[in-house]
């Protein structure tokens, strides 16, 4: 028999563990409505063209030009969604990936029409890699909108973020060089946040190398970035890839980057997102000599 004392701490676990139960029953409904709140959101975003379109610079750093645009697509803040990466994280895990992405493309191509002047800059646009695997993209309705809207194949890049994982490399070698026959080219986004750099670049052989910002932010401090940097670059040199750095912010980092010879550049030092279509400009700056960490 047991003791009260032990029955009692029996019965305290059995309710114990009944409540912890029924607070997980409770998360459960609680999540699954929240999804189909967030799922209904995101079908109204999509109706009702809810996004607001930026577009940032990318310069040459040697001269200063501005040789293109990235778009970039933020929802209108709402509650079940506090920020941009809780929106496209949430969109990732819902079957409308592709349906988004579409309406992404066809709006920043667009809007990019609409609002710029001049004809012949680049106009990078970030794709999910399964949306160019899917055939109805890949058979002449991309060149179909471009011609639309007057923009050539040469002047679009698609910005494959290494995030989603490519898996099928052999396929998508032979899907990416369908696209470079038309003129499109490839860049690679986020390099060296981590996500299997090494095998999308040497099997993708993009055009573009987009060095992530968590690789530039303080680079002229932090001598791990500078060696991965390096080790990028001298890739680059011998497979004739362009790099372009991303979220130059600090005069340090920009005259750091502009050191090492990388060829583009982005970032809030160069020019923000911008609703309109306007050039960046590479301020002018000038640093004392011993901020810097010797280069290696
Ligand atoms: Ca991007
Ligand atoms: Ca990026």
């Amino acid at each position: 028999m047991y003791s009260h004392a032990t029955s009692q701490l029996f019965s305290n676990l059995k309710t114990n563990h009944f409540y912890s139960y029924l607070m997980y029953l409770n998360n459960r409904r609680k999540n699954e409505v929240l999804h189909y709140k967030r799922l209904k959101e995101l079908q109204k975003i999509i109706e009702n063209q809810a996004l607001d379109t930026f577009f940032q610079p990318i310069l040459k750093l040697s001269s200063g030009e501005t040789i293109g645009y990235e778009a970039l697509n933020r929802p209108t803040a709402t509650n079940l969604f506090t920020n941009t990466e809780s929106f496209y994280d949430f969109v990732g895990q819902t079957n409308q990936v592709f349906l988004f992405e579409c309406f992404c493309r066809n709006i920043s191509l667009k809007r990019f029409m609409e609002r710029y002047k001049e004809r012949n800059s680049l106009i990078f646009i970030n794709i999910h890699p399964n949306v160019l695997l899917d055939s109805t993209y890949h058979s002449g309705e991309t060149l179909q909108l471009l011609s639309g809207l007057g923009i050539e194949p040469k002047q679009v890049v698609f910005e494959l973020t290494e995030k989603s994982a490519v898996t099928d490399f052999k396929l998508f070698e032979k899907v990416l060089s369908n696209y470079r026959a038309q003129g499109f080219r490839i860049a690679i986004d986020d390099v060296g946040s981590g996500y299997n750099s090494l095998k999308t670049l040497v099997y993708l052989k993009p055009e573009f190398i987009k060095l992530d910002k968590s690789l530039i932010q303080n680079i002229d401090q932090n001598k791990e970035q500078q060696q991965l940097v390096k080790l990028i670059i001298d890739y680059a040199k011998q497979s004739s890839t362009e790099i372009i750095a991303e979220g130059i912010e600090r005069m340090e980092e920009l005259a750091f980057i502009c050191e090492q010879g990388v060829d583009y550049g982005q970032g809030f030092a160069l020019g923000k997102p911008k609703e309109e279509v306007k050039p960046g400009r590479i301020p002018q700056y000038s640093i004392p000599h011993h901020e810097f960490s010797p280069a290696i």
